[in-house]
């Protein structure tokens, strides 16, 4: 589990958030929801890939994983004691757990991103957006705390806390030790990761894809949205987009719970992420659902984007958002 040069023997995550200062309940909140991780990562080792709604061969209801995953991170989150609201990507409602605000923390995640993908074992992970107090319709910038677990061939977490982006693998324990601090990413990359479909590419998208390709940059894409901007984080280099599509202009990918913790931690490492027009993180969400285009991942990258989206599209293309569920 080690990256040679790179690694600090033996700090666990807990240890780090100390180091770090970091809040006693933010503490207890993060290691609360990687001791969740824990579970998730044997349901899905284990294979148990039952469907919603169908039972199994005892007259038990089988739960999907995505499911199970949703409620393994709520209970633990209920019994937390630092939790004033929370929400999932699974839910429909933000769920009051403590009417009390002081001192506590308001949660949004998405329990397994990627779910699809299960099926054809490739990596799915968790992603968890933390604010302050009760609010969790606010922009991204107030998080106070972003983090995912990557489900892959090795579990690992990667958080920030406003103070850099630190990467952490899970060990023979199941503890999760510090592989990686300060993880920075270049201005400009030679990776790129294009979601949707690209007869569906708006002029402004088509014309910055089309200058990527030119530019001669590697096509990496996996189809999960952790594993994709994992890639990119650790690689140091490389941009991810789901844009804005013709007919859909609001993209697919949820604004809390996939975009704002992902926007928080690539900013922290130096990078940008923009829906086409302005940052991701300045976006006050309406609606808990909300979706929104995404270009994130090297500054430089992002803003090439930005600026073909200006010169070709016009407002209207990009911002239309939409709300719900698919
Ligand atoms: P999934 O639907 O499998 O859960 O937002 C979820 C997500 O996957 C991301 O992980 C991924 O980047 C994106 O959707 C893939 O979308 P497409 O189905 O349009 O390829
Ligand atoms: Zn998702």
């Amino acid at each position: 589990m080690s990256r040679p040069g790179k690694t600090k023997f033996q700090i666990d995550l807990r240890r780090h958030l100390r180091e770090h200062y970091v809040e006693e309940n933010l503490i207890h909140l993060i290691s609360e929801i990687a001791e969740a991780s824990k579970y998730i990562i044997h349901s899905i080792s284990t294979g148990d890939l039952g469907v919603a709604g169908t039972s199994n061969l005892y007259g038990e209801q089988q739960l999907a994983l995505d499911v199970l995953a949703d409620r393994i991170l709520r209970k633990r989150l209920d019994h937390s004691r630092v939790v004033a609201n929370m929400m999932s990507e699974e839910m429909d409602e933000i769920i009051p757990v403590s009417p009390d605000c002081g001192g506590k923390y308001s949660v949004a995640f998405d329990p397994l991103d990627g779910s699809s993908l299960v099926d054809v074992n490739l990596a799915v992970g968790t992603i968890v957006s933390i604010f302050q107090g009760c609010d969790l319709l606010q922009p991204g910038r107030k998080q106070v705390a972003a983090l995912y677990i990557l489900y892959g061939p090795r579990t690992t977490l990667v958080y920030s806390v406003g103070k850099g982006v630190h990467e952490f693998g899970m060990n023979m324990l199941r503890e999760y030790t510090l592989l990686q601090e300060n993880i920075t990413i270049k201005p400009q990359g030679d990776l790129y990761s294009p979601g949707g479909q690209r007869n569906l590419y708006t002029p402004g998208v088509e014309a910055f894809i089309s200058k990527l390709e030119q530019r001669g940059v590697k096509l990496r894409y996996s189809g999960g949205f952790v594993p994709d901007i994992n890639q990119i984080l650790l690689k140091g280099e490389g941009i991810f987009f789901y844009p804005h599509l013709q007919g859909k202009p609001e993209g697919k990918l949820r604004v809390l719970f996939e975009l704002n913790p992902m926007a928080f931690l690539i900013e922290q490492a130096g990078g940008a992420a923009s829906d086409g027009r302005k940052p991701i993180l300045d976006l006050q969400p309406q609606q808990i659902h909300e979706r929104s285009p995404v270009f994130i991942g090297c500054k430089k990258d992002v803003a090439l984007a930005e600026e073909l989206i200006r010169q070709l599209e016009s407002d209207k293309d990009v911002t239309a958002k939409k709300k719900g569920k698919t």
